[in-house]
């Protein structure tokens, strides 16, 4: 009966909300012995009580859940809840508990960075040396050459490097890749002003915000990854996941698989995007990034048909990133492109494509259709410098409308399944999956959106709560984020961590969270079936189906941390 907080703490201005929870079946309402919780000071001054409002079984958690709502607390400090005789973890009230956050969650991509030696000035303890730098293969050819049929010194190589390792593997994929770019660029062209912090990376103090400096790494990745006729490849790793060693210690072959209309989609509409996000700071880079997005934007004319990416049928062992469409790619593709030319063709395929999606506000790897929303939006978006608003043509306004309609239909759904369930995430049953804590924070990342849109504080509430779910308020007590508050998960599945020999865990890795469908060896024989979804969690470094990290599960978390930091600031 541990009362939950969020552990990291809670904005000064916004809605603050403690969580008591017993676990029992749908069919009884188990009874507290207590009616208030006691909000106090580590020294043991209690300052505020509050009631416990009881808000029924909350059948994704299998608990029966109290809520506290102390709002009313503004003053910055440290406190704890107490619930009869049993305290929270403590936590703090503070204006700059998210810019904090956002430091370690953007650090921890300079720590994914691959081909290149992390100094100790820049990793501390984590230092470690150069992987990845022999040259890369073609996949076809790579098994041509273990038949026999091809000896080595025929093969064509390629020396592709750089760019973030994906997650707790070592293998780079362009539309996991694109994805990441996508939130983060946008987290910084919607509120510039919570990217100003000094992250002490190579570039820093090169007058450039360092998270373009780190993104910078991985664009520069990506634009290596087009072929010369504007495809792109749609990974680049070993045949198979490498042991637990650190990645300098992974000498296997690296190969390039296959083009695949997904990958070719998200290149052009990442480099679009970037091209109008360095322009102010580089616009060579820009020309380049632009001329490259055009490239691919004219192959995707050419290959109207989808190209899709499956590793059954070529035999590779790593991640897939699979998809059954490539329409939500072309739309995004078009529309930032639409954004940075201004042709009329650009927003008519666009609007197509968006009458064709059931569903087109999704933010994820697979389904990014939402990113083309963003786009459309931009300029609406965008918090500094404000916008004039320009008179926009019929159809950009008719588009624009509908977008707007579908993003708060969605809102508004997630508004009611926080207030369903008794913990506040947005979350149903079928949102735990494999990497539910992208779903989550997705979903943040939309309610944020929303919040911009309409200034409507019910948005900004819903996103908080996903906030404190990932930072606490959830019913296995956990931190989802290394070394952020007093009982952060400290196991992720990620081989780094585990081969670094150092006690330690790298600081502001995400989790992937609870998977009411856990797919890993250990996962399946510690978790009962059964078991409610926001308990299939496991804090052990095997359980790649609950617990890996990734590129693509930090920044929901940079754009959600970077939106609350943004609006405190004007509240
Ligand atoms: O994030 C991906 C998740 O949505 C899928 O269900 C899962 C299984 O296909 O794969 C996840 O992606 C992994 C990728 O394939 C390889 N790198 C690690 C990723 C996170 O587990
Ligand atoms: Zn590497």
């Amino acid at each position: 009966m541990k009362p939950y907080v969020n552990q990291l703490g809670y904005l000064p201005q916004s809605k603050k909300t403690a969580i008591v929870a017993v676990a029992t079946s749908e069919t009884e309402t188990p009874s507290l012995d207590i009616t208030n919780i006691q909000v106090c000071t580590p020294a043991g001054d209690c300052i505020l009580e509050k009631p416990l409002i009881p808000k029924g079984f909350d059948v994704t958690a299998g608990d029966y859940v109290w809520q506290a709502d102390f709002s009313e607390l503004t003053e910055c400090g440290t406190y704890i809840i107490q619930a009869g005789n049993v305290s929270s973890y403590p936590f703090r009230i503070d204006t700059e508990l998210y810019s904090e956050l956002n430091v370690l969650l953007c650090k921890m991509l300079y720590f994914q960075r691959c081909g290149m030696e992390l100094e100790e000035k820049y990793a501390g303890k984590f230092a470690r040396p150069t992987c990845h730098m022999n040259p890369v293969v073609l996949w076809d050819e790579y098994l041509k050459n273990k038949t026999g049929e091809l000896d080595a010194d025929s093969m064509q190589k390629f020396n592709i490097r750089g760019g973030w390792h994906d997650a707790g593997d070592f293998g780079r994929y362009t539309t996991a890749a694109a994805c990441a770019l996508a939130h983060i660029l946008y987290a910084y062209r919607f509120f510039p002003d919570s990217f100003t912090q000094d992250l002490n990376i190579p570039e820093s103090g090169n007058g450039i915000p360092d998270i373009l400096n780190e993104c910078r790494y991985e664009l520069d990745w990506l634009l290596q990854m087009q072929t010369a006729d504007g495809g792109v490849y749609h990974k680049l790793t070993t045949e198979r996941h490498a042991a637990f060693v650190m990645p300098h210690e992974d000498l296997d072959p690296m190969i390039l698989l296959p083009v695949s209309s997904m990958a070719v989609g998200d290149f052009a509409a990442v480099m679009a995007l970037a091209s109008r996000v360095y322009r102010p700071f580089d616009a060579t880079f820009a020309d380049k990034a632009l001329a490259a997005a055009l490239k691919s934007y004219g192959w995707l004319e050419q290959h109207p048909e989808f190209l899709g990416f499956r590793n059954s049928t070529c035999g590779s062992g790593t991640g897939e990133y699979g998809d059954s469409t490539d329409l939500d790619e072309r739309m995004w593709a078009a529309m930032e492109l639409y954004r940075c030319t201004g042709e009329d063709k650009y927003l008519a395929k666009t609007s197509e494509l968006f009458e064709q999606h059931k569903k087109p506000t999704e933010l994820g790897w697979a389904d990014i259709s939402g990113f083309a929303g963003w786009a459309l939006l931009e300029n609406r978006l965008m918090t500094a410098p404000k916008q004039s608003r320009i008179r926009l043509s019929d159809a950009e306004q008719a588009l624009t409308d509908r977008y707007i309609k579908v993003i708060l239909q969605e809102a508004d759904r997630l508004v009611s399944v926080s207030e369903t369930y008794g913990y506040g995430a947005a979350m149903e049953i079928n949102d735990y999956v494999w990497g539910s804590n992208m779903v989550l924070l997705n979903y943040g990342m939309l309610l944020s959106t929303a919040y911009l849109l309409t200034q409507d504080s019910k948005y900004f509430d819903v996103a908080v709560r996903q906030m404190d779910y990932l930072l606490g308020v959830n019913a296995v007590d956990y931190s989802y984020v290394t070394g952020v508050g007093a009982h952060a998960y400290e196991h992720p599945h990620n081989r780094i961590t585990e081969a670094d020999g150092i006690d330690e865990t790298i600081p502001g890795y995400v989790s992937g969270g609870p998977n009411r469908r856990p797919g890993d060896p250990v996962a399946h024989e510690n978790i009962v079936p059964g078991t409610p979804p926001m308990k299939c969690f496991l804090d052990h470094w095997s359980c790649y189906s609950l617990n890996e990290i990734t590129i693509y599960w930090n920044s929901p978390a940079i754009f959600v941390a970077a939106f609350l930091n943004h609006i405190r600031k004007t509240q």
